[in-house]
């Protein structure tokens, strides 16, 4: 009988090699299991190894494709995975994820199992296409280089019919937003239907560029269950639009990837349900990870958190989220694996959630100016109404770029005065 011990999954002289699929887990071992053996199940478990010894394994294959634990750290529970590339189906991210998550998070031997941070070989990204436009290629439909982009989300989220949704979304982009989305949960229902609502809305975005001699930006909402998914982008395309948006969690990578496929418009991917799997601090899947996996496959704008706004989410972690999207390189250090993304774009950072002009000269701080600030609420509850709200928006990233006080900046602009009085730091 062929041996497959978990405890030989530990190898600590190991040196990863280039082509190796690097995890980094923080892992906690459930009561009476010590946490090097949990590591060594850990990678078993996610590869070729089962609860018992087995008669049926091929060894030389056994021998290319078993990954090593080379680095463990009890003291802050992490530990280090090589996976040989020769165990997955390049090109294939619903496998990846089968093989490396498939299993582990259920066994009984963790209390808790987080995915910090994966180092994806070239081969394996170079089987995906990564962003078909990245930030120069929003900023060129644009025309706009200098400055953070400003956006919002057509509120309330759903309960508007097609005219209003589109009336609401003239007046963000008449007041100077650059990009109008539509929210995670309106795709088409009773009271909204999908292609109505396009067509009108596009309709009005070629007004507004009109008025105002600026490019719009419309980010059309066709999460959907896959073939019906096409059709709408296809839909989109036909009519005149620039720009698709998915909510990539619920739908699906795999629905990701044919969309990444068929479309010639960039691909605006909302996070909705990312908390489901980056929330608890001892299980899970970290934002970073799920960042990875979708420049990868290729979306051009990334929900990454705004660290100031109404949604969870540190400094710290959005920070190296950011990195992650924008650089060709990123360091190893003692919390993070490297990455190289050779030819592979960056990812526009998107900061939504609880947004206002209040906060914008921290944003701008703290992201630079390669993000968009996406506000929802931000805008459509000031009181004067939506298209004040993103003149206010605008105003207050003026503001910022010039060095000056929003409260000074208020004194000679009535919009920003308003939003200042309605919501305070
Ligand atoms: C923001 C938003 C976005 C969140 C998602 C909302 O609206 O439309 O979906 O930003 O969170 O529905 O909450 P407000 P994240 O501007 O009115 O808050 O960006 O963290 O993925
Ligand atoms: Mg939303």
């Amino acid at each position: 009988m062929t041996t497959v011990h978990y405890e030989s999954f530990i190898n600590l002289k190991y040196k990863p090699k280039k082509t190796d699929l690097i995890c980094q887990f923080r892992i906690t071992p459930a009561r009476g299991y010590k946490f090097r053996d949990v590591c060594s199940i850990t990678a078993g478990e996610s590869s070729v190894g089962t609860w018992t010894d087995i008669s049926t394994v091929n060894k030389k294959t056994q021998a290319r494709i078993t990954p090593k634990v080379y680095y463990l750290n009890e003291k802050n529970k992490r530990c280090r995975i090589a996976y040989p590339l020769e165990l997955f189906e390049v090109g294939n991210l619903p496998e990846v994820l089968s093989s490396i998550g498939g299993n582990i998070y259920g066994m009984n031997s963790v209390k808790g199992i987080l995915w910090e941070d994966v180092r994806i070989p070239e081969k394996m990204l170079k089987s995906f296409k990564g962003p078909r436009f990245g930030i120069n290629g929003i900023r060129k439909i644009l025309k706009v280089y200098d400055r953070p982009l400003v956006g919002t989300i057509v509120k309330p989220k759903v309960g508007l019919n097609e005219k209003e949704h589109a009336k609401v979304a003239y007046d963000a982009w008449k007041g100077g937003c650059d990009i109008v989305k539509d929210d995670e949960n309106l795709t088409s229902q009773k009271f909204n239907n999908f292609y109505t609502r396009i067509r009108e809305t596009i309709k009005l975005m070629k007004r507004a560029e009109k008025e105002t001699g600026e490019k719009k930006i419309y980010l059309a909402n066709c999460t959907a269950p896959v073939d019906e998914m096409v059709k709408r982008i296809k839909f989109v395309e036909k009519s005149g639009g620039n720009y698709i948006m998915l909510d990539i969690l619920t739908l699906g990578w795999s629905a990701l990837q044919k969309a990444r496929e068929i479309t010639k418009l960039p691909i605006h991917a909302h996070r909705a349900g990312h908390a489901m799997f980056d929330r608890m601090p001892n299980h899970g899947m970290k934002m970073e990870v799920i960042a990875q996996f979708a420049r990868m496959i290729g979306v051009d704008t990334l929900h990454i958190g705004t660290a100031f706004g109404k949604m969870t989410g540190g400094k710290d972690e959005i920070a190296h989220i950011e990195k992650e999207m924008e650089s060709e390189f990123t360091k190893q250090t003692k919390e993070n694996l490297s990455q190289r993304w050779y030819h592979l774009k960056p990812v526009l950072g998107v900061a939504s959630g609880g947004v206002y002009p209040a906060i914008v000269p921290k944003i701008i701080e703290f992201m630079g100016r390669n993000v968009v600030l996406q506000a929802g609420g931000g805008i459509h509850g000031h009181p004067f109404g939506t298209e004040a709200g993103a003149i206010a928006m605008r105003q207050a990233i003026d503001a910022t770029l010039k060095k000056i006080s929003l409260s000074e900046y208020a004194k000679t602009h009535v919009e920003l005065e308003e939003a200042l009085k309605t919501w305070k730091k």
